[in-house]
């Protein structure tokens, strides 16, 4: 079935660029469906990127969508000036023209990871029990409101775009194994740094890792165990050709007549004096570039199977270490891995929609 949308489960963490990824897979509903999102408390205040992320769905009209914040906890944690930075988009007037009233029916009371887990299993049932409260569109009355989140349940597989540590999918398969495995089509994954260095700097890190996966990094372990499912991992190796600089955000402009670009270019510019203030690691548009290969497969133009293993311990932990090579420092030798992961290498792509 070529045609229809992938139906997708985002599980994000809040960061900047978390929400342009939203944003993306929002805009383009005839490539993706997202049936739920799952918000880990990782590099954000997890209670203020729930609302963030309800303000939006809200703003754009895709409200029906189930959001659930994970009770996950860290092994290392963010930095919490970076966790605060979810505030500088909550606070945008352009979502901002609605109440707490307008959000409180969307606010489900299960845990991001149980959220995950029953959109897997197929047994989630949108506006009825595991809302906190019924908002107007259980009972029914208000015509034609938005279709509920998955009650089209067709056993379809699903796409996870998890874009912050890899706990939540962790947790799902070690708690519900094959019969949660068994539902995945793919899991796309932000993280790692296979032939590149990390960008953890922490006291008594060795630089090695990358933040998702330092931030839990026996997750990525267990994720990458699970044979039968197939992971894209997006690394730093990928998304180190996508900086988010001034000229990016520049583009936006002649797109202005557009919400969802109005509201990509805004989130942007809260990071792009980065290239200033640290010019040789400015923002990244990390999650973004993941989610338009998810859309656009054809961006990614380097795609190898590759072996690796995770070090969850001491002071490299978090790294993703490749069992072979680069293809470019191998040439002809490069290894082919038998599963699980590979990894999405892709330069210069626009995050424009
Ligand atoms: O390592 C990249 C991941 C992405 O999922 N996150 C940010 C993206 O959402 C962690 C991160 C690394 N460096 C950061 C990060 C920084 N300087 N500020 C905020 N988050
Ligand atoms: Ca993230």
């Amino acid at each position: 079935r070529p045609n229809r949308p992938r139906k997708v489960i985002f599980d994000h963490d809040g960061g900047i660029d978390d929400y342009v990824t939203l944003l993306l897979l929002l805009s383009c509903p005839e490539r993706v469906r997202v049936i739920g999102i799952t918000i880990l408390d990782a590099d954000c205040r997890a209670e203020l990127a729930w609302n963030t992320t309800l303000k939006l769905l809200h703003t754009l009209g895709h409200e029906h969508v189930p959001v659930a914040v994970s009770s996950l906890p860290a092994v290392n944690p963010f930095p919490d000036p970076w966790r605060n930075s979810v505030l500088s988009v909550d606070v945008l007037p352009h979502i901002n023209d609605l109440t707490q009233e307008d959000l409180a029916p969307l606010r489900l009371s299960v845990p991001g990871q149980e959220l995950m887990a029953q959109l897997l299993l197929g047994t989630f049932q949108s506006a009825s029990g595991s809302r906190d409260k019924s908002g107007s569109r259980s009972n029914g009355t208000d015509g034609g409101a938005a279709a509920v989140a998955d009650d089209d349940d067709d056993g379809e597989p699903i796409t996870v775009v998890a874009t912050g540590p890899l706990s939540n999918v962790a947790h799902v398969l070690r708690k519900h194994g094959r019969a949660a495995a068994d539902r995945i089509r793919e899991v796309w994954w932000m993280g790692g740094a296979v032939w590149v260095g990390g960008n953890v700097a922490f006291p008594g890190h060795d630089g090695s890792a990358e933040w998702n996966a330092f931030w839990d990094p026996a997750a990525v372990g267990e994720v990458w165990g699970w044979p039968s499912v197939p992971l894209v991992v997006v690394p730093l190796d990928a998304t180190n050709a996508v900086p988010v600089t001034p000229d990016l955000i520049y583009r936006f402009g002649r797109q202005s007549r557009y919400r969802y670009s109005v509201l990509a270019g805004t989130v942007w510019s809260r990071v792009v004096t980065w290239v200033y203030d640290r010019p040789d690691e400015p923002y990244y548009a990390w999650d973004t570039l993941t989610a338009a290969c998810v859309l656009q497969p054809d961006l990614c133009d380097k795609l190898y199977d590759v072996q690796s293993y995770v070090v969850v311990a001491g002071a490299s932990q978090g790294r993703t270490v490749p069992l072979a090579p680069s293809p470019e420092a191998a040439a002809a030798a490069a290894g082919g891995g038998e599963k699980g992961s590979c990894v999405a290498a892709a330069p210069d792509v626009e995050t424009g929609m």
